[in-house]
Parts: C-alpha cells; sequence; structure tokens
C-alpha cells in the first residue's frame, strides 16, 4: 500500500521485521521493543508474552538495524526476589533502554494484580541484569529517562493514570531510587487523536532545537482504542517547557498488520536510533502482534513539533 505521505514516518518496505514466527519457543504474541546501538551492533529487547498472557523481555540483535537474530531466551523475566516478585508477578512489559553517565538502564512496566508501576534495571553487557528499584506507586507506567541530568539530577518522563485519564509528567531524583519535583509536562487534547491518553514512548533525544520526544497518543472510539504516536519537543534550557507539538500524528495504524492483531488499530514505540546522517529509526509494535520500523529525519520531526514548512 502506498503512503501517500500520509504519515511524517516512513515505513520500511520489508516490515514487519520480527513476527512471531521469529519467535525460537512457542508464546502468544510480540511486540513493543526498546533499540539502543552498542558497539558495532543494534541490540533490541523485545516484549514477548507468553502462552499463559505474562510477559517477558528477550534480546534480538543486528548488524545493520533491519535484520535481526533473536535470542533462544529470554533475558529479563518475572523476579522470583522481593519486593519484585510481589509487583512483576503479571510480567515484565514494554522495555525503554537508556545511557545515562556511561551506563545502560532498562526501564520497564512491572505488572501485577495491583496494577502496573515502573520498575528500574541497569545492564552492561544485555545479558545480565541488575534490578536497581521499583521507582513508582502502581498507576504509573511509560517511564523514560532523559539521557543526561537536568540542573544535576537525573530526569525521567512517566504516566501517572488520574481518573482514567492519563498525561506526562517529569519527576526528577538524585539517585535513581527516590523521585520528587513531578510536573505536568504535555496534556491530551480533548477532540484531538491523541484525546483519551498519553505517554511517553521513545526516551527524550537531545536535538539542537530542544528535547524531542516521540509520544503515543491513544483516542478512544466506540470500536475501542486508536494508538497513534506524536512528537513534541521541550525547551533545552527550562524542561518543562513546551516549545510545539505535532498536532498531526507522525504515524497512525493503517496497514493491515497495524490494524489487525491481539489489539486492532495500534503503533506503539519503545525506542528509536538516531544515526551519524540525521536519520531516525523508529521501532515500534503494530497491532500488539508484530514489531515494524519507520524512518524519517530528526529535523522532520522537531519540524512536525514547529509546524515549519518542510513538510508540505
Ligand atoms: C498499552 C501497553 C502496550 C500496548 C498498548 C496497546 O497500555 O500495554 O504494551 O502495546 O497498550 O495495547
Amino acid at each position: 500500500m502506498a503512503d501517500f505521505k500520509r504519515d511524517v514516518l516512513r515505513r520500511w518496505v520489508r516490515n514487519p521485521i520480527i513476527t512471531l514466527e521469529d519467535i525460537p519457543f512457542p508464546c502468544n504474541t510480540v511486540f513493543n521493543s526498546a533499540v539502543t546501538k552498542f558497539g558495532d551492533e543494534y541490540i533490541m529487547l523485545l516484549r514477548v508474552e507468553d502462552r499463559q498472557g505474562h510477559s517477558v523481555v528477550l534480546k534480538a540483535h543486528s548488524g545493520d538495524g533491519y535484520h535481526f537474530v533473536v535470542d533462544k531466551t529470554p533475558c529479563l523475566f518475572p523476579s522470583e526476589k522481593e519486593p519484585f516478585k510481589t509487583y512483576e508477578a503479571r510480567g515484565v512489559e514494554d522495555p525503554r533502554i537508556m545511557q545515562v553517565e556511561g551506563v545502560y538502564y532498562v526501564m520497564y512496566t512491572a505488572y501485577s494484580q495491583y496494577g502496573p508501576r515502573i520498575a528500574l534495571a541497569k545492564t552492561e553487557d544485555f545479558e545480565e541484569y541488575k534490578r536497581v528499584a521499583l521507582v513508582s506507586a502502581p498507576g504509573n507506567k511509560d517511564g523514560v529517562l532523559f539521557p543526561e541530568k537536568i540542573n544535576g539530577k537525573y530526569a525521567r518522563l512517566d504516566r501517572p493514570i488520574t481518573n482514567g485519564i492519563g498525561n506526562i509528567w517529569i519527576s526528577f531524583s538524585d539517585d535513581l531510587v527516590y523521585w520528587g519535583g513531578s510536573k505536568l509536562i504535555a496534556e491530551i487534547r480533548r477532540d484531538y487523536w491523541d484525546s483519551f491518553r498519553i505517554g511517553a514512548s521513545v526516551p527524550p533525544i537531545k536535538t539542537d532545537q530542544g528535547w524531542l520526544e516521540i509520544y503515543h497518543g491513544v483516542k478512544m472510539t466506540d470500536s475501542g482504542p486508536i494508538y497513534r504516536l506524536g512528537a513534541f519537543l521541550l525547551d533545552y534550557e527550562d524542561v518543562s517547557k513546551m516549545l510545539g507539538r505535532s498536532d498531526i500524528p507522525i504515524l497512525s495504524p493503517r496497514e493491515p498488520y497495524e490494524r489487525i492483531g491481539d489489539v486492532n488499530n495500534v503503533v506503539f514505540s519503545c525506542g528509536a536510533v538516531v544515526e551519524p546522517d540525521g536519520e531516525i529509526k523508529v521501532y515500534y509494535g503494530a497491532a500488539d502482534t508484530c514489531i515494524c520500523l519507520a524512518r524519517a529525519t530528526v529535523q522532520e520531526l522537531v519540524c512536525s513539533c514547529l509546524e515549519c514548512t518542510c513538510l508540505i
């Protein structure tokens, strides 16, 4: 299907890049992956849902960012040690990879009967993971760390749910364990494509014009939610100041693999890689059933936030 320039992100022609057939053990589905460059390779952490309906994280690696080889066994799964055991009983979901001051962190959703909580682990090699802490109360997810400290503190975006509505907040920490200084950053927009819930998707990307955040926006319809991707730009000097926000989605479910799956009409990203030439590869889960790739330039995404003419 041709794109007709309906989306700012351009789909890779060979989507999807990972499907259930690529997972070397029996499972229900594969979706939402974090990606980073590590040495000469691209490392991907995939959320895979087992046949009981609980998620684990599986690593894949690639030399070119398009063709991935998937590991044989999960690298991160629900902990058997407290305090994590209780809160990961229903799975570990939606990992995001961030490198801050030379250390690789994985922020993920710990899911249990008490709801979602944000959890943090760190790794040196993407084989062994050391859990740092549960870093939010229940009712919060979509945690992403900024890649550098802001005014001397670690910073994160997250998405607490209040009255069923989800907005994006920022919080700060001295030690990555205790968080405070929380402030609302971005709100749902009534009557828009992101009118029901929004959440951080890709860890913030530093650009010449500010911090670029690729987020997911949900609209509720009579036949269920539609998940799309959008972008906003935060001020580099005052990170809580919004400089601009995409009026239109940068990616919407259109292709059959985005329209039909375990959850229909979903594009949901947990990671992107910025290449030296300014291209950005955005990896996304489609219909909670497979992993896909779409590309643009960082400048095009910044322009979509600032509504400049380069997109016309
Ligand atoms: C969110 C998360 C994602 C999922 C999305 C669409 O709440 O659970 O993992 O892709 O819903 O179902």
